[in-house]
């Protein structure tokens, strides 16, 4: 979600501005051209939900429910009742008359946002770096237990998109790299983990929202459109989508920007077609905040308008609402359509057993007094009581926290061993970033600012610290002799002896539009890939008065490291990435080896920037009409880019070392499934209820009577005379303008979909591939990062695909020296697919062709293989890259 109005309105005086503009203005121009060759195809009806078998019996009890529902309970419950008009980030409607309550919605990507008594956990990005399954459904266990603990019905998480194609795009932090497929497992076990407490989990931002500038439409201005064509978005930005379907997820947020032209919130092809057909999903699809425009969202199949307001909140107005009850009475949304809609919802709701004892909401986004305002956009009229319960969710969600940031911290280089440490070697502790915020962990609002240790980037991703246990408080716990410089330039020291060491914490900061910090609008527009407050010229500075220095990166991606990372006295340099709360002994048990780092890359690390295309290096800035951002350089991000052109990343995608090494011997393959050129079909439907129904009378669509409403508050009824004129203007015969393309017939399958996910044919297994590994120390335990890639067979056959691509991985359990174990890895159908544009399926291009799986920790550490064809294996092979 984004804090109300951006790009035009950063400022309070700003806002007011487009509360001007929004009130005087007309709102979207007619639709900008997009280059030629991206269309945004109508796609309609909406298909309906309930034929996944795992969802009918939901479907029956959603429907049995939805049927006693009048008109106006219907657009209640899918419409949120305004921004701060009730507890939470997004309230819902009820429909308590029949027994159905409103619904919490909560962001966000570190925990319960904007919540007391919860733990901060690590974000995204810093989760991927583990490339440990175990912890990060471990994680997402735990964050369920607080979303539900604090009575969040809805967790508005995961984000997998922004996917991480542009390295300065700002949210990159809250999803978990820059590759599909760790994105899309790391996805899916969050979605598993939050969602076994009953929490709804929330799949996001569908898509193509890779950069923060322009990515909204507001009263003057378009948002970007994303121009992606079918492959790229099947094999790269879908794929996180359908695993996080397929694990579950009950529902999707659309996007800000316009994908081909379209608004993601009301692109009938994406929803309707990708969403509702070929990924069969069986939840709701809600709108991010502000993005909803008037119109076509209801039959383009958006299910759910959030937070309720127009673009511009506080006005008590909305596009759905007491307008849906509109758009419905006169014959414009039909009421299949809004059944269909509304029983999504309920059904959702009754598959995760909220109507079974879920908590309810125990405290307010708005305040953390005891006793605050109900419905704050209502004031002065609201009324006010108990609004904080201070109900404890953390236990010892801690443990994991410190845990996910310890298994994070990522060691690029470690020259003469360095690190460890001993406890007794004296330190001088360089960089304001080592300690908390001196104003306070949460002086910044959404942490709108990079001071003091950086545990997260900004925007609505971010929790509140309970506290935060900081780098230097804890090296001071653990090491005898320390000394600390709370600075970014470099003081005046006494005279270095050869075993001193410098310790220098230097930081890149990012987040959302919706805040602007020191220049940089979200996206790293203005400090670029260099470290922030001038880190780059620390180092350098404590490189020339020590001999011994560690680097330690707090970030929310890829930084450049050249300036420095080649001097001989920058001998240790670790990304710890965003550690959320537990920053502190994560860290020092690093630094004094109490583990061995394990963390590896969740990105490239070029040289410089230019070694990345400019359309993914450049953000789109303005233009007059729609900012086009087109994705020409395909499936050609990150490594996949880097490998294609030959070009050496500083540190490659997957790299990381350990305090110990590790051998990888007697990789094996075995056939699981026969492979085939197509898939399998995809198991039969199961019937859908009837949604059918005629238009209600008027009378559903009015309030009772002496009914008192909360000024500004969203309502879904109409006045009398509203509604009667409503039905007039059917009667009379006058029709709503349906966009080109519209049908009211269901839709035939698309060749690949399937329910919740797609065809689930094509996770079946293809191939199990294993592997010993081996701790081939004699000082160190140490966790190893087992990652396979996959490159396809050569062949006219077979489409230019990228060298190798990321297809499964596991983390070992901490090894001891000499400790050896076997990890098995999987290769589904998918994964030896591509996507084919003419028939719109996942075809295997070669099924007898060779393809090698190669296995390795890093992309470019990749020394053995195994053979589709031969079924047999090989090491001491060079690295395909
Ligand atoms: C965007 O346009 C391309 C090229 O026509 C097309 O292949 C793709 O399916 C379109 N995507 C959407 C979401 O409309
Ligand atoms: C809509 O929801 C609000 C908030 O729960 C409630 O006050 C109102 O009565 C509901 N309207 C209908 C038609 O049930
Ligand atoms: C029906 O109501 C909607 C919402 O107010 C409006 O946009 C549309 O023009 C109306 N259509 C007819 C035929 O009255
Ligand atoms: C690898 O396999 C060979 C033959 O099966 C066996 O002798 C050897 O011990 C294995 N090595 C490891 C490290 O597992
Ligand atoms: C493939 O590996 C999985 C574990 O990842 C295992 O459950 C399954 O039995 C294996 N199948 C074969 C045929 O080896
Ligand atoms: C146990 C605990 O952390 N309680 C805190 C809950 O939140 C209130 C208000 O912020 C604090 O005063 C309590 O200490």
């Amino acid at each position: 979600m984004a804090p109300i109005g951006e790009t035009v309105c950063t400022g309070v005086a700003l806002l007011l501005g487009c509360f001007v503009v929004q009130s005087t203005g007309s709102y979207i121009g007619p639709r900008q051209r997009v280059p030629d060759e991206f269309v945004a195809k109508p796609q309609y009806p909406t298909p309906y939900g309930g034929w996944d078998p795992d969802w009918a019996d939901s479907y029956a009890r959603a429907k049995a429910i939805v049927d006693e529902m009048t008109l106006a309970e219907k657009t209640n419950i899918t419409s949120g009742t305004g921004f701060f008009m009730g507890r939470c980030n997004g309230n819902t409607g009820s429909a308590l008359r029949v027994g159905f309550p409103q619904l919490c919605l909560g962001d966000g990507a570190t925990g319960v946002n904007q919540a007391d008594n919860i733990t901060a956990f690590p974000p995204g990005i810093t989760t991927g770096a583990t490339w440990d399954k175990e912890l990060i459904y471990a994680r997402a266990v735990a964050m369920g237990k607080e979303f539900r603990g604090k009575g969040v019905n809805i967790w508005l998480g995961p984000s997998v998109g922004p996917l991480g194609r542009k390295p300065k795009g700002g949210r990159n932090w809250e999803g978990f790299g820059s590759d599909p497929v760790l994105q899309a497992k790391a996805g899916a076990l969050s979605i598993k983990g939050v969602q076994e407490s009953g929490v709804i989990a929330t799949i996001k931002h569908l898509i193509g929202n890779e950069q923060e500038m322009f990515r909204m439409y507001n009263p003057v201005q378009q948002g970007l459109s994303a121009n992606i064509d079918d492959r790229t978005l099947h094999e790269i930005y879908l794929w996180p989508f359908a695993d996080g379907l397929r694990a579950g997820s009950g529902a999707v947020m659309t996007a800000y920007n316009a994908v081909n032209g379209s608004a993601s919130v009301q692109n009938s092809y994406l929803i309707n077609g990708i969403l509702k057909n070929e990924l069969g999903f069986q939840g709701f699809v809600m709108s991010d905040w502000f993005s909803h425009m008037p119109g076509g969202s209801a039959i383009a199949g958006l299910d759910l308008n959030m937070p309720g307001d127009e673009q511009i909140p506080f006005f008590g107005k909305s596009y759905w609402m007491y307008e849906l009850t509109r758009f419905v009475l006169n014959g414009s949304v039909p009421m299949d359509r809004l059944n269909d809609m509304t029983t999504r919802l309920v059904a959702t709701w009754l598959k995760f057993g909220q109507d079974k004892d879920f908590p309810s909401t125990n405290f307010h986004i708005s305040t953390n007094e005891a006793i605050g305002d109900y419905y704050p956009a209502a004031w002065p009229f609201s009324p006010s009581g108990v609004v904080n319960e201070f109900v404890q969710v953390q236990n010892d969600h801690d443990v994991v926290a410190r845990q996910v940031a310890q298994d994070a911290i990522t060691m690029l280089k470690n020259n003469d061993n360095l690190l460890p440490l001993s406890t007794s070697r004296p330190l001088k502790v360089i960089g304001s970033h080592a300690q908390t915020n001196p104003d306070g962990p949460n002086a910044c609002p959404f942490r709108s600012c990079n001071k003091g240790v950086l545990g997260m980037g900004w925007g609505s991703g971010v929790v509140d610290y309970m506290y935060i246990d900081d780098p230097i408080s804890a090296i001071r716990r653990r090491a005898d002799n320390v000394e600390y410089y709370p600075t970014d330039r470099m003081p005046s020291v006494p005279e270095p002896t050869g075993d001193d060491v410098a310790i220098v914490f230097i930081t890149s900061d990012s987040g959302e539009n919706s805040f602007t910090v020191e220049w940089n609008h979200g996206d790293r527009n203005s400090d670029g890939l260099n470290a922030w407050h001038n880190g780059d010229r620390l180092v350098k500075d404590a490189s020339a008065k020590y001999s011994n220095v560690i680097v330690v990166v707090h970030t929310v991606g890829p930084i450049l490291v050249e300036e420095w990372i080649n001097l001989p006295s920058v001998k240790s340099v670790l990304f710890a990435h965003l550690p959320g709360q537990e920053a502190g002994d994560s860290l020092t048990n690093v630094l004094f080896g109490d583990v061995s780092p394990s963390g590896h890359l969740p990105y490239s690390i070029t040289y410089k920037e230019s070694d990345l295309p400019r359309s993914v290096t450049e953000l789109t800035g303005f233009a007059f009409g729609q900012p086009q951002d087109t994705f020409s350089e395909g499936l050609y991000i990150d490594y996949r880019y880097l490998n294609k052109n030959g070009i050496k990343p500083r540190f490659a995608f997957g790299y990381g070392l350990s305090y110990t090494d590790f051998t990888f011997t007697n990789a094996t393959i075995t056939p699981v499934n026969e492979l085939a050129a197509t898939p399998p079909p995809s198991p039969p439907r199961a019937p859908v209820p009837n949604y059918a129904q005629p238009i209600p009378s008027w009378e559903e669509a009015v309030p009772p009577t002496n009914f008192f409403k909360i000024p500004r508050y969203l309502y879904s009824w109409l006045s009398e005379s509203d509604a009667r004129r409503a039905v007039r203007s059917r009667e009379e015969g006058n029709t709503y303008p349906y966009p080109e393309g519209y049908t009211a017939e269901q839709p035939e399958p698309f060749p690949a979909s399937g329910p919740s996910g797609g065809n689930p044919r094509l996770w079946d297994v293809m191939f199990n591939v294993s592997v010993t590994v081996t701790n081939a120390g004699d000082t160190h335990a140490g966790k190893a990062s087992v990652q396979v890639y996959v490159q396809f067979p050569e062949g006219d056959d077979v489409p230019d695909t990228p060298v190798i691509q990321l297809r499964d991985f596991e983390k070992t359990t901490n090894l001891e020296p000499g400790e050896r174990t076997t990890v098995t890895l999987e290769l589904t159908r998918r994964d030896l697919s591509v996507w084919d544009v003419v028939t719109h399926n996942w075809v295997v291009p070669a099924p007898e062709g060779r393809y090698k799986i190669w296995i390795g920790d890093s992309s470019d550490r990749l020394f053995l293989a195994c053979y589709t064809d031969s079924g047999e294996c090989e090491g001491g092979l060079e690295s395909p890259v």
